[in-house]
């Protein structure tokens, strides 16, 4: 008869120098298995007398539970050391610089965008934003172009394919839209810039189907021209880092402005590249006006009791003024060299108080 304290000790030394969970198991068949060691102890019981019966089988038994135990600590043991393994050998250190890499930058045209809107915010605009897939209501109607009016083709529109209910969605050729819904969603006063991507068919050297606008729109008791003048002006003397800067408007046409004009900035165009600020050259900056009255009507504001300005510019088209960028289509050329000699620190995000670029 097998001396059960030898199989304890025979097969516990077995669990303690399996080295993997595969050893384990083989441990676990040849010990409690169906023809297992210890399976075996069991089966001779019945040849027993009722007496010994009682005795061995508390022993065979209690050596079986033991031995499921040890099985299962080694077995979790060996469950944690292998997650530890696998932990240990899949660790990165994200925090490390990439010696061999490039490293990234922010492309001109966010670091200008950033930078207008660090400007803005500091005088008292709030950021507000729409979705670029927008409706002809938001793009158009409400803006004052007239059904089936020219104005609508003055912007080259991407149109999406007309709906089952009729309705055809555009990709946004202006962020207008966004302060039509803001008008529309919120009680003046109110003073808000609206940032983003803007679309229209339009491919050539000054001009790319994808696009930047940085618009703004205040809306109060008693607003008049002076008062878009005056922002208009402390934002270009801020953003091109001067002290003053002399502007000029030129009558234009909007749909959703009366009176609209463009404005021009004084700048020298001597030495080959344009300088703000000074010179006697005039650079054609932005759009700008007073909100049309059936604009505030159709964004149920009362036009005889409130006013306000509006102004448009292009981020990309500022942004190459302010860094000497040469060609539009730059850009987006995605050319490592361009980005890296125009790139900016994602770490130095334009503030107010610690400069601007
Ligand atoms: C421009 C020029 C002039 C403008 C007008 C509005 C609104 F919604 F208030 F009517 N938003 N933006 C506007 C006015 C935009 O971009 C060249």
């Amino acid at each position: 008869m097998t001396d059960l304290n030898t199989l304890e000790s025979d097969v516990l030394a077995q669990v303690a120098r399996a080295a993997d969970l595969q050893a384990l198991d083989a441990v676990r068949v040849a010990a409690v298995g169906k023809t297992g060691s210890i399976s075996g102890l069991l089966k001779t019981l019945g040849a027993m007398s009722p007496e010994e019966r009682k005795t061995q089988g508390a022993a065979i038994n209690a050596l079986r539970d033991k031995v499921a135990d040890a099985i299962a600590a080694k077995k979790a043991w060996l469950e944690a050391a292998e997650l530890d393994a696998r932990l240990a050998s899949e660790t990165l250190d994200l925090s490390l610089p990439a010696p061999h890499r490039r490293k990234g930058s922010v492309h001109p045209t966010m670091q200008t965008m950033d930078e207008m809107i660090a400007i803005f915010a500091e005088m008292g605009f709030a950021v507000a934003e729409g979705p670029d897939i927008e409706d002809d209501f938001h793009n158009f109607t409400a803006l004052n172009f007239p059904e089936k009016h020219p104005a609508r083709e003055m912007h080259d529109t991407f149109f999406f394919n007309t709906k089952e209910n009729g309705e055809r969605m555009l990709l946004r050729t202006h962020t207008s839209p966004v302060q039509v819904r803001t008008m529309v969603s919120q009680k003046p006063p109110i003073r808000i810039i609206a940032p983003g991507r803007t679309y229209r068919v339009d491919n050539d050297a000054t001009h790319t189907p994808v696009f930047h606008q940085v618009e703004g729109l205040v809306i109060d008791k008693g607003i008049h021209m002076g008062h878009l003048k005056w922002t208009l002006e402390t934002f270009l003397a801020r953003f091109f880092e001067t002290d003053a800067v002399t502007t000029q408007f030129r009558p234009h046409h909007f749909p959703f402005t009366e009176p609209s004009a463009e404005m021009d900035v004084q700048c020298d165009r001597s030495g080959g590249e344009i300088k703000i600020g000074q010179g006697t050259s005039w650079l054609e900056i932005l759009g700008c006006g007073m909100v049309h009255p059936n604009v505030l009507r159709a964004c149920g504001i009362d036009p005889d009791e409130y006013q306000g300005f509006a102004f448009g510019m292009g981020v990309d088209r500022l942004g190459m003024l302010k860094y000497g960028m040469p060609d539009l289509r730059d850009m987006w050329s995605s050319d490592v060299r361009w980005l890296s000699h125009y790139g900016f620190s994602a770490f130095a995000a334009p503030n107010a108080a610690s400069g601007l670029s």
